[in-house]
């Protein structure tokens, strides 16, 4: 029978809406739904991938137990009762801290995981907690919490209204966006130019964002802080500053213009190779313009100064008067709120990590630091793992030693459908329905949408027989554990019940009843001024917490030209992060893999198009091929991450054949962002020298290379 199904697309931060035809148990179309209220229409081709996903043959739909045979399936009670008994096991015989958690990005594309993951993680009671967050947004956290005071008070970009727009790090014609959710990016910046607004990109490649924009700057990588840095010294220098709204509401601007004074656009033009001039002028265009904003992602989150980066981000459009402004930075108005009244605000630094003495953030240590947890013995030391929708083999720096640690763990439960380079390493895997088998409602990316807007999307597909939902698994685990610890269990509710309540208590009174009524969605109109009103003299925003104000001191303002390449990321619309190669629609055509240099930098290492290479950092190396490319900044070479699908006993058919090389075997678990400890993915440094194949005795003849800055 055929039927036709409204959907949002789990699958990145742009929750596009989807119209999916299925007949019985075949889907037949999966399009853009021109209705939907927020994306209206709009797709990119990964879409389609979820029809793949759902039919995908290496997808594991029955829980598994490694055995000296190999894989074996096995019942959904054996499977809980082995897991919560060895995790229990771990924690009586060596402490709690003894299991460690890994969140992985899928968690919160998945309202089942992130409303009920903390039943088993609680139980727990375990410090040792990671996740994908320390790889990617945490400075944004840090910021929000200490200068706004909740983790997850971070207004977005205004798209729509905004007139002139300097984006740092961020490529959203492949990504689509992130932290700022906005379906269509591409039609958003079509428009945005329509109406003689201006585009400025600082990136040290000519992505395919940069090529549309109207000014393109690029900088040798982790060099932004100079420019936003000089950009503050400029305004305060011209008394430009002007705080709008929050006139009378922030304190410590005296702190930030003294910190900020040596860090003239003369020594910013030093390390960023950026003219004096143009930062002056830049300045003077983001002050003179009332519809502005600074935005600032990955590219200025995951590189050595990640938290100054976003600190001086959000001082930028604070301090111009373009926070809370229609056109400049605002807070959106969600149906559920997850900065609302009554929520976490979170906090950093409440304890340390054993071994590195890294701050926790939220609740979390620095992914970074894993697997010197796992490897390093003592009281404490990691014993066994819980991996939840999660990769940090392929995600997370220095993946190699990360890879080895897993093998030298007691035991690793995993809560995913694949056997992939991490859960190769479980006891168990317990996999959760395919997405399409379950409900979906968009928690944190509506927060961030660029829009209000409000979206049920009922499940697909029934449940089949003998599955379960991720919450359940979370719930059955979380009893097993509970019971294992002598704990009571909570009775549970389903998450249904959760988020309707959740609609109900919100800012708008929405119910699941009139969601499901309205499956494109339901419009709750653009951005209001909301934010300064949440503060007062007695709770201003807090313009210079102790930490940014140190490390900006601690910052060297003498520029030391770098000897070693260095190394950046790249993301492909028809990929997403690690776990989407296995999909033929989506990885074929041209290789997406291979390293891009600059032709004269490897002209100065005789290095031909398509020719084999070894890029050696720190902590390893990898061999992949050039790509050509007269788009990077000399001195930069660009690696996509999620690939290195080569390992031994992954069950990954299509994306074994597309393995390519992992750029987290290059990225340093010793390289963060001193702040947040945030991994710091980007500005890696790297050598990249000819792989000579000598015949004869088939081994290679590679380059001896100094890395050192
Ligand atoms: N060098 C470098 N490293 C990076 C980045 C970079 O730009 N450069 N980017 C970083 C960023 S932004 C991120 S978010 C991280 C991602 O890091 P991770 O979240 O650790 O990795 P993913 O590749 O997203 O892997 C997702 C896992 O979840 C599983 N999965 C998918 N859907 C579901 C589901 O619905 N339920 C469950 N239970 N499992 C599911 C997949 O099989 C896979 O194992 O990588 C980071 N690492
Ligand atoms: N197709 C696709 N879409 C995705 C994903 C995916 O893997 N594939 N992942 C999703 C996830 S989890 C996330 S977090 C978002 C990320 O979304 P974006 O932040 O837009 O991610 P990137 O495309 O990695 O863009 C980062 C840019 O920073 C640049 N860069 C690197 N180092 C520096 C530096 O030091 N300074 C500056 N100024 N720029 C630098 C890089 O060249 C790159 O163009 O994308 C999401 N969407
Ligand atoms: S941009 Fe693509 S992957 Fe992201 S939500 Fe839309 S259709 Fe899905
Ligand atoms: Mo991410």
């Amino acid at each position: 029978m055929r039927q036709t199904h409204h959907r949002s697309c789990h699958l990145c931060e742009a929750i596009c809406g989807l119209v999916i035809e299925t007949d019985g148990e075949q889907i037949v179309s999966i399009k853009g739904d021109k209705d939907d209220v927020f994306s209206k229409g709009y797709i990119c081709p990964k879409a389609v991938a979820l029809q793949d996903i759902h039919t995908d043959p290496d997808r594991i739909t029955e829980p598994m137990r490694k055995t000296a045979n190999g894989w074996q399936p096995i019942s959904w009670p054996e499977a809980i009762e082995l897991a919560a008994e060895q995790l229990c096991a771990a924690q009586a015989n060596f402490g709690d801290d003894a299991v460690a958690i890994y969140a992985g990005n899928p968690s919160i594309h998945s309202y089942g995981t992130w409303l009920y993951s903390g039943y088993t993680t609680r139980a727990l009671k375990t410090k040792n907690r990671f996740s994908a967050t320390s790889v990617d947004q945490l400075p944004h956290h840090v910021v929000a919490l200490l200068s706004f005071g909740h983790w997850l008070r971070i207004p977005v970009v205004d798209i729509d209204r905004c007139q002139w727009l300097l984006m740092l790090g961020a490529n959203p014609l492949a990504s689509n966006g992130s932290v700022m959710t906005a379906p269509d990016m591409p039609n958003r910046l079509k428009r945005l130019k329509a109406r003689q607004g201006k585009l400025l990109v600082v990136d040290p490649r000519r992505t395919e964002t940069a090529k549309v924009a109207d000014l393109h700057l690029a900088m040798p990588p982790g060099k932004d802080v100079y420019l936003l840095l000089a950009m503050l010294q400029h305004l305060f220098a011209q008394n430009w500053q002007k705080l709008g709204r929050f006139e009378g509401l922030v304190d410590g601007m005296a702190q930030v213009v003294e910190a900020v004074a040596p860090f003239t656009p003369e020594v910013a033009e030093q390390h960023t190779g950026i003219s004096a001039e143009t930062i002056r002028q830049i300045t003077a265009e983001l002050v003179a313009e009332p519809k502005a904003a600074v935005y600032g992602r990955m590219g200025v989150s995951t590189q050595e100064h990640g938290t100054l980066c976003q600190w001086a981000i959000q001082l930028l459009n604070l301090l111009t008067g373009h926070m809370d402004e229609v056109g400049g930075l605002m807070l959106s108005n969600p149906a559920i709120d997850p900065a609302g009244p009554g929520s976490n605000p979170q906090g950093f630094d409440r304890h340390r990590s054993r071994v590195r003495g890294l701050p926790e953030f939220a609740g979390e240590y620095p992914s970074a630091t894993l697997a010197e947890e796992i490897l390093t013995p003592g009281a404490g030391q990691i014993k066994a793992l819980l991996t939840i929708a999660g990769n940090p083999v392929l995600s997370t720096p220095n993946g190699r030693q990360l890879d080895d640690a897993l093998s030298q763990l007691d035991f690793m439960v995993a809560v995913d459908f694949y056997i992939n380079e991490t859960t190769r390493h479980a006891d168990v895997i317990l996999p959760p329905v395919s997405p399409l088998e379950r409900g979906h409602y968009d928690y944190i990316f509506h927060a961030l949408g660029v829009y209000n807007t409000s979206r049920f999307s009922a499940p697909i597909f029934p449940k089949p027989e003998n599955s379960k939902h991720d919450w359940q698994i979370f719930v059955e685990l979380g009893d097993a554990i509970r019971a294992c610890k002598e704990m009571p269990a909570k009775q549970s509710v389903s998450p249904e019940q959760v988020l309707d309540m959740m609609l109900q208590q919100g800012a708008h009174k929405l119910d699941l009843a009139t969601l499901e009524q309205h499956p494109s969605g339901v419009d709750l109109g653009p951005h209001i001024s909301r934010m300064a009103a949440l503060y007062s003299e007695e709770n201003p925003v807090r313009l210079a917490p102790e930490q940014f104000i140190q490390a900006v001191r601690n910052l060297n303002c003498e520029h030391t030209e770098p000897k070693a390449l260095k190394l950046i990321g790249r993301r492909h619309t028809r990929s997403n992060n690690s776990w989407m190669h296995n999909y033929h629609r989506l990885v074929k055509g041209k290789r997406r893999d291979q390293l891009m240099m600059h032709p004269s930098d490897m002209q100065a290492r005789h290095i031909t198009a398509e020719a084999k290479v070894l890029i050696k950092s720190r902590v390893g190396s990898v061999v992949a091929t050039v790509q050509a490319c007269e788009d990077l900044l000399p001195g930069v070479v660009s690696l996509p991450h999620g690939f290195g699908h080569n390992r031994l006993a992954t069950k990954l058919h299509i994306a074994e054949q597309h393995a390519g090389v992992s750029a987290n075997d290059l990225t340093d678990d010793q390289y963060i962002d001193t702040i947040s400890g945030n991994a710091a993915v980007n500005g890696v440094n790297v050598e990249v020298c000819l792989v000579k194949l000598t015949p004869k005795s088939k081994s290679s003849e590679l380059c001896m290379v100094a890395l050192s800055d």
